[in-house]
């Protein structure tokens, strides 16, 4: 019996369970833009374009976006990179001396 036990060919008195298919996804959350009026929208398509990897064309669509609606989304994101967008933004925009306020919000 020893024998047979020992013979490390033997695994098919093993019962394997599988284990779940997936992990639950993280929470994404939008980050925003909002209107001010004092800020360039030249500014404005900067930001989008170096930081949130936007087209000329794209920047220009969100930034008149926000300009006539308030509010637009820059992109959706886990936690932490959204988190680190925002702050790089707004530390982007007081260093030009320009009022634009980014924040985040859940998705
Ligand atoms: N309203 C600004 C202007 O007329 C442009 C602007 C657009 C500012 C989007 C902020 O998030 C913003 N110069």
């Amino acid at each position: 019996m020893a024998q047979h036990d020992d013979n490390p060919l033997r695994d098919d008195e093993i019962a394997v369970q599988e284990g779940k298919p997936r992990l639950d996804r993280p929470p994404l959350f939008k980050v925003v833009l909002l209107n001010d009026d004092f800020t360039p929208m030249e500014f404005v398509v900067e930001i989008l374009k170096g930081f949130f990897a936007m087209s000329e064309e794209k920047a220009t669509q969100v930034m008149l976006h926000v300009h006539t609606r308030g509010v637009g989304v820059c992109g959706v994101f886990t936690r932490d990179v959204a988190e680190t967008k925002v702050e790089l933004v707004n530390d982007y925009s007081r260093t030009h001396q320009h009022p634009l306020l980014c924040s985040f919000e859940e998705a």
